[in-house]
């Protein structure tokens, strides 16, 4: 039988490309060397970083199927992908709960200057006098962007906290008991703590700007664990110098992994590298899914976890 030959063109993790290797032949577009191949190719598979264009799918003509390792596929053009039938999987739900723990850890970080804290003790300047206080967490009122899976997750977490929250979304929650702001800019003015968790992608592009930054004011803080193009980055950078907001805690950037120095020389932010959902347990699930959706689509079966457009296409 001819084996089934799929297309890598992201990174994605050493475990997963193994599980990859044992049912597929897998091609990698940093070193394919055989280019009639991408004639052969089914199916692509990459991470939530993987750019597909309608440039790169005119290149594979019997591509049916692109699995995301990852729930966010801003990089894939979905639309180009429908117009040729082409299928797109990728791995909601699983992940929610390290997303979710890991946006209180930047909150705790940010409010409690955590990572400051432990550069104070190691650089020994303790003996000099105490460390600043720093903003009281609970109690304090939290303004989530995008209340969806990963957004109620970091909802639940928050009200253990007795943080008082509010959101903005596409839509309003009539099922949920917390109050809706039509627009991210009426929320900021309103909250300690404005957090994005919305997909990236045109819609949302720039989405938090200045005039957001101004609303949330010197007091506040914005944490970012959705994806680098839902900031006007240039804004957030002069709103973080100028004081405009008290601070941040980024999981992901524009151009991810080269930081923009200005954000790396910010005393006011705590950085993470787009670590999310990188815990051994979660990756692990997010790898199962994405081999779940690439195998019931070599199979002829109902794919798992279509992302919506192509859900809201098939009519399921
Ligand atoms: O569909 P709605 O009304 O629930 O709104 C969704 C919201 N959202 C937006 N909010 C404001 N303006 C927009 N243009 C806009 N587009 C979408 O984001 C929903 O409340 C939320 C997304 O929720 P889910 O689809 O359940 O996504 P999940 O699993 O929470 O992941 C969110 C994102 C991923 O796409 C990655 O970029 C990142 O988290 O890891």
């Amino acid at each position: 039988m001819e084996p089934i030959e799929i297309l890598k063109v992201s990174n994605i993790p050493t475990f997963l490309v193994d599980d990859l290797n044992k049912s597929y032949l897998m091609h990698d577009h940093h070193h394919i060397n055989d280019p009639d191949a991408l004639k052969r190719v089914v199916a692509l598979v990459g991470g939530g970083d993987a750019k597909v264009d309608r440039g790169l799918l005119s290149l594979l003509p019997n591509v049916k199927m692109i699995s995301i390792f990852g729930v966010g596929y801003d990089g894939v053009d979905v639309q180009a992908a429908i117009e040729k039938g082409i299928s797109v999987g990728h791995t909601p739900g699983v992940l929610n709960d390290d997303v979710a723990d890991l946006a209180m850890g930047l909150l705790l970080s940010v409010a409690r200057q955590i990572p400051r804290a432990d550069q104070f003790v190691r650089a020994g300047d303790w003996v000099d006098g105490p460390f600043n206080l720093t903003k009281k967490l609970t109690g304090s009122s939290l303004g989530i962007v995008g209340l969806g899976r990963i957004g109620q997750a970091i909802a639940k977490r928050a009200s253990a906290f007795d943080m008082k929250i509010s959101y903005t979304a596409r839509t309003q929650k009539s099922d949920l008991p917390y109050p809706y702001f039509p627009s991210v800019k009426a929320l900021a003015a309103e909250v300690d703590f404005l957090l994005a968790i919305t997909p990236g992608g045109d819609s949302t592009r720039g989405m938090i700007n200045q005039e957001v930054f101004e609303a949330l004011g010197p007091k506040g803080y914005f944490i970012n664990v959705a994806r680098g193009s839902v900031v006007d980055q240039p804004a957030m950078i002069k709103a973080l110098q100028n004081k405009v907001i008290a601070g941040a805690g980024l999981d992901v950037y524009l151009d991810e992994p080269r930081i923009a120095p200005e954000i790396r020389h910010l005393p006011n932010v705590v950085l993470t590298p787009h670590i999310a959902s990188g815990t051994f347990e979660t990756r692990r699930a997010m790898a199962d899914l994405a081999l779940a959706n690439l195998a019931a689509f070599i199979a002829g079966t109902k794919i798992p976890a279509l992302v919506p457009e192509c859900q809201a296409v098939l009519g399921s």
